[in-house]
């Protein structure tokens, strides 16, 4: 066998890949015997590091996909079969990505992409972009996240609004943008990677539903060091190997009240003496974000 080099995924299409090794991007194929292992999870993605081999002078080929340290991924939309659908491998940081105007700001959304984050440790960041579309007065939503800690960066792809500070989080790191079609990722990663003129809906759409102008998930680099992922918009997120009893542990204002319940294994939903509960009741966990917590639960036991 040939002497074989490590690179990065950056494209990935039906049985072929783009493979960024030594700051130069090849194409390769995937190995046959690889592609027909069985397996639940998607063979690989933007953010994968593997193997390549080079059996003659013009061919690259993928011969192994090593493990990924942490990946975002949901549950395959629709009904078919039990399968892991992952967006980007190896993540530092998510940027949940939302706006002000269209389409409108879900929370319950927000709070899906916060968990799948929380369980694979990787870094959230919450994303509003539009800032020039946004009405007078502090969101009520925004105070209740802060409080938390998370972060929230308010941008503007369209005015250049909080845009150096967006790109100072990025250094050197590998993060994705993620969120619904329509909210504006392709637009803020065309204002940080000069010369990219990646595609974005050109007219303005009245329905405020996303139309899906991205298809295919990219990993780009930056100029001063770090990757940067775009991916197609998100509409469902169903949650993809989450134990339902680590559900409590991916909502980080819970963390002080979890261990005060009563019961060991409380749900924080019906029993008696749950901390949980107590503080929800007192107005110290946000009651919207408590809802999220017991639908995600009530999905997870289906
Ligand atoms: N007013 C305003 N419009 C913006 C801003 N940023 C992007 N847009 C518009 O929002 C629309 C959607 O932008 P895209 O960048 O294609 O959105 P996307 O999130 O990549 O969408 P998908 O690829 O479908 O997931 C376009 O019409 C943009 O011109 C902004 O800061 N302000
Ligand atoms: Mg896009
Ligand atoms: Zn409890």
């Amino acid at each position: 066998m040939a002497e074989t080099i490590q690179g990065l995924v950056v494209r990935s299409t039906a049985g072929f890949v783009d493979v960024r090794i030594d700051g130069e991007v090849i194409q390769a194929r995937i190995r046959g015997r690889l592609k027909n292992t069985p397996r639940t999870t998607d063979l690989c993605v933007i953010g994968d590091r593997v193997m390549v081999s080079r059996p003659d002078e013009l061919s690259f080929v993928v011969v192994e996909v090593l493990p990924r340290a942490s990946r975002f991924s949901r549950r395959q939309p629709g009904r078919g079969p039990n399968k892991e659908d992952v967006l980007v491998a190896n993540l530092d940081q998510l940027l949940i990505t939302f706006c002000y105007g269209r389409p409108v700001l879900k929370t319950r959304l927000l709070d899906r992409f916060l968990v799948i984050a929380e369980h694979q440790h990787i870094q959230p960041v919450i994303v509003m972009n539009k800032a020039d579309l946004r009405e007078p007065g502090d969101p009520s939503w925004q105070k209740a996240y802060e409080s938390i800690g998370y972060r929230v960066l308010t941008v503007s792809a369209g005015t250049g609004e909080g845009m150096d500070t967006l790109a100072a989080a990025l250094q050197d790191k590998i993060s994705a943008f993620v969120g619904p079609s329509g909210v504006g990722k392709s637009s803020l990663i065309n204002r940080i990677v000069p010369g990219l003129e990646l595609n974005i809906a050109s007219v303005s759409d009245h329905h405020g539903k996303g139309r899906h102008t991205t298809r295919v998930a990219s990993l780009h680099a930056l100029p001063k060091g770090g990757f940067l992922a775009d991916t197609p918009g998100i509409r469902e997120l169903a949650t993809w190997a989450l134990p339902i009893e680590h559900l409590d542990r991916c909502f980080p204002e819970l963390t002080t009240y979890r261990e005060q319940c009563a019961f060991r294994s409380c749900s924080h939903t019906h029993e008696p003496q749950c901390a949980v509960l107590d503080a929800v009741s007192a107005g110290d966990v946000d009651r919207e974000r408590y809802e999220s917590y017991v639908r995600l639960r009530e999905e997870a036991s289906a």
